[in-house]
């Protein structure tokens, strides 16, 4: 379904005394407003194909109806979102999930919502029926060479989908690892998955990244050959300029100092991307924002002041990403809150009286430098971001609205109660 620019219009006519009021007041408390409500403007997060239907646990699914059946409804669906609140502009394929049958098709449907192919996403953490071989014991790690051909194949074919779609990055996440003590030898699983790793990255083309996601642990638990950070740093430091360490929030040991490594991989000129989640235990994938705003804030901070200093374009230069599971709510306005959650962090940072926090830490002045990140995070920047919106054409309060037009139902109307997205 589309929606009618007229229905959103209206909905910002209803809104619009309330919403000035609030503005009015957040532009007498933010100096630099007005350059922040640009660069939201531009911000952009690019929305998975797995991620429009209900997820579920290894217990069960739920699934909630009128989920997209193919990849056309899953465009849809990422339409519909953008069109709510013009930040959900690109759309990311996972292969074979979502392989296109059609390239010319599916870019005129997406030019159709305004929507970018984000990064593709290759999958050899499971088995495919037409596939030789299984990856039951690893792909790309695989003590197997036959295996690990194949591995190294999947991602090559999901590189040539992506160049189709006018896509520029490939994310590997690996689900190699080990489940009990003895089974694997690392540094041979290592020297695999690098030279793996090294044939798959021979194959992009020149303005392409490859972004290397890491992940503690799940599905394997004892082990896992992409773990962590420094573990991805290292194997992207020996493939070259063109691979870039991925930040999946939810992939880090309990307590891990996210923000701290978002500023070194900076540093290093090794951060491509951001998967965008939440999480209490592990990787719970639960709504970004929903459980530690805080953190969230302290990512964006990071983030906002490794980009500048390297003189970086916020909106471009970095993969940004929704990685959730939406295993209770709709999944369209789970995406609709994540976004929202997102960009009101990036707000925050924007924020940030850097020259003062500069000052005080030269000074050690640690009372200051907490005042200042504080009072940041404290200031409802809310009136922002949906003026960000309100410029692009897009809804003051997408969640409200969508609520209002009754677009699950609409959704079931159209594909039926029992659909279920592909996906996990
Ligand atoms: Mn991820």
């Amino acid at each position: 379904m589309l929606l009618d620019s007229y229905k959103i219009a209206a909905h910002n006519d209803d809104l619009l005394k309330s919403h000035s009021n609030k503005l009015n007041f957040t532009l007498s408390e933010i100096a630099n407003a007005e350059a922040i409500i640009q660069k939201l403007i531009d911000f952009q997060i690019a929305i998975p194909s797995w991620a429009l239907g209900t997820g579920g646990t290894r217990f069960g699914r739920f699934a909630g109806g009128g989920e997209p059946r193919s990849l056309e409804e899953k465009i849809e669906d990422v339409g519909l979102l953008h069109a709510l609140n013009n930040a959900s502009g690109a759309i990311s394929l996972h292969i074979p999930w979502d392989i296109p049958q059609n390239y010319n098709e599916i870019k005129a449907l997406a030019a159709q919502h305004n929507l970018k192919f984000d990064a593709v996403n290759s999958n050899t953490f499971q088995d495919q029926a037409d596939s030789k071989y299984s990856y039951r014991y690893g792909s790309l790690q695989n003590v197997n060479k036959a295996i690990r051909k194949q591995a190294v194949d999947h991602n090559i074919e999901v590189i040539k989908h992506g160049i189709e779609l006018g896509s520029d990055s490939l994310t590997v996440w690996l689900a190699d690892g080990s489940n009990f003590p003895g089974q694997l030898n690392f540094r041979n699983a290592y020297e695999n998955t690098l030279e793996s790793l090294q044939e798959i990255y021979e194959a992009l083309p020149a303005d392409w990244k490859l972004f290397l996601e890491y992940k503690s642990a799940e599905p394997n638990f004892y082990s896992t050959t992409v773990a962590d950070w420094g573990q991805s740093y290292s194997y992207v430091q020996k493939l070259g300029d063109k691979a870039k360490t991925l930040v999946d929030l939810g992939h880090h040991l309990p307590n891990a100092n996210i923000e701290q490594i978002v500023s070194l991989l900076l540093m290093e000129n090794k951060l491509g991307g951001f998967h965008f989640n939440d999480s209490k235990y592990g990787d719970d994938d639960l709504t970004a924002g929903a459980l530690k705003p805080y953190q969230l804030f302290l990512i964006f901070n990071e983030l906002v002041e490794g980009m500048d200093t390297r003189g970086m374009n916020h909106a471009k230069d970095l993969g940004w990403m929704i990685d959730a599971s939406h295993n209770i709510k709709d999944p369209l306005e789970d995406l609709l809150q994540s976004v929202e959650a997102i960009m009101i962090a990036y707000a925050q940072a924007l924020s940030v009286d850097r020259k003062a926090l500069v000052q005080a830490q030269a000074e050690n002045d640690v009372v200051r430098a907490q005042e200042i990140l504080q009072n940041a995070f404290r200031t409802d920047v809310r009136a922002l971001v949906a003026e960000a919106r309100l410029r692009s054409g897009a809804a003051l309060r997408p969640v409200e609205l969508y609520r209002q037009l009754n677009v699950r139902k609409e959704l079931i109307g159209e594909r039926g109660l029992k659909t279920m997205a592909t996906g996990l």
